[in-house]
């Protein structure tokens, strides 16, 4: 194993450090966490593995919904919900559209600004490209480091519903679906995925015509679907400019994770979670290995050649790498003083 960790020893000490000062309440030193763990940089392993003694123990929930439908308005009452119960609340909005415009950057960071005084409250926005790991494992570490700072409530924003939101908030303890009145038969054209991630449907901008028709849309979704499992996923209307049914979701919410937790279904929910980002921790793992240590830049671009050339089988000289690699781990375990 030796050769796999160098990366990590080295910057034990500095990612201890830094998780010891956002612990302490330093916001420079979160922001530089996150920002470690959302570029993968070195030491991102050893700062999300110094948080995550911290981490577990805050309720996780998930918004999702289409563009618009008042998602982050909606989390912004919820926080402030939770800031008067002297709950600590952290914010991760998970945002596809702010790579191009920079708008629900600009927008959380306004927000950011109205809380500003409030160190009990944390709001971090993300781009969706380009993450290594994944974007659902990337966004569940980014909530851990938040986590890890104390907070105790982590909403998770994200646009949707694609199968990466999907995955992001199969990730959460508790999920959200919003939707709003007005978009015609919304209900029906959500993707099919939608009735099987909704822990809690939320009608927002009930103020408008039309949210008795999406409530009985899901009802009679939901009559159809069947709930073996015991949980039938409330109804909450919204309107989320005013603050109207912000309790009344607050409390949705708490009866969910009630139940999640007496029935188990918490523990099940987070292990089937854990099972996807460790898949995905191994996945990146050997990829780096593979590619960084083993195989090299100019190796991959030569095979690459070959392959296009159809000189060489792509499904032979994958199998081949990975059991090459493999085999290498093996005889290290063997002689591990070689790699020394
Ligand atoms: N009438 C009405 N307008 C609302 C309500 N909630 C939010 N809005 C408005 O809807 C618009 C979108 O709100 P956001 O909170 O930015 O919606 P969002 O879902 O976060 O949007 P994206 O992140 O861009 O997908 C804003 O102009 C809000 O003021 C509501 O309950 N009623
Ligand atoms: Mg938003």
């Amino acid at each position: 194993m030796a050769s796999v960790t160098p990366p990590q020893a080295v910057h034990l000490e500095e990612a201890e450090n830094l998780v010891a000062s956002l612990r302490d309440g330093n916001v420079r030193a979160l922001a530089r966490a996150i920002s470690l763990v959302e570029n993968d940089a070195s030491g991102a392993a050893s700062v999300l593995s110094a948080c995550f003694p911290y981490t577990g123990h805050a309720l996780r929930i998930g918004l999702t919904g289409a563009p618009g439908t008042g998602k982050s308005t909606l989390v912004d009452r919820l926080a402030s919900h939770y800031r008067a119960q002297q709950q600590t609340v952290g914010i991760v909005a998970v945002d596809p559209t702010s790579p191009f415009t920079g708008g629900a950057i600009l927008g959380d960071r306004i927000r950011m600004q109205r809380h500003h005084a409030d160190p009990g409250l944390y709001i971090r926005s993300m781009a969706t490209r380009g993450f290594l790991g994944g974007l659902a494992s990337t966004t569940a570490d980014v909530a851990s480091v938040v986590e890890a700072s104390g907070k105790t409530r982590l909403l998770i924003e994200t646009v949707g519903v694609g199968q990466d939101e999907v995955d992001i908030v199969r990730l959460a303890d508790v999920t959200v679906v919003v939707l709003v009145p007005g978009l015609g038969d919304d209900v029906q054209s959500i993707k099919a995925g939608i009735l099987e991630i909704a822990d809690i449907f939320v009608v927002n901008k009930s103020d408008r015509e039309g949210a008795d028709r999406v409530e009985q849309e899901i009802r009679a979704m939901q009559s159809l679907g069947g709930h073996a499992e015991g949980w039938v996923p409330p109804v909450v209307r919204t309107v989320a400019t005013t603050g109207d049914g912000t309790g009344a979701l607050a409390e949705a919410i708490e009866r969910c994770a009630e139940w999640l937790r007496q029935t188990g279904k918490l523990e099940q929910k987070r292990a089937a979670a854990w099972q996807k980002r460790l898949v995905e921790m191994i996945r990146q793992k050997l990829v780096r290995e593979l590619i960084h240590h083993r195989l090299g830049i100019s190796d991959l671009e030569a095979h690459a050649l070959a392959v296009a050339a159809r000189n060489e089988d792509p499904y032979r000289l994958v199998d081949k790498l990975v059991r090459g690699l493999l085999d290498l781990r093996e005889d290290d375990r063997q002689h591990p003083s070689i790699e020394r």
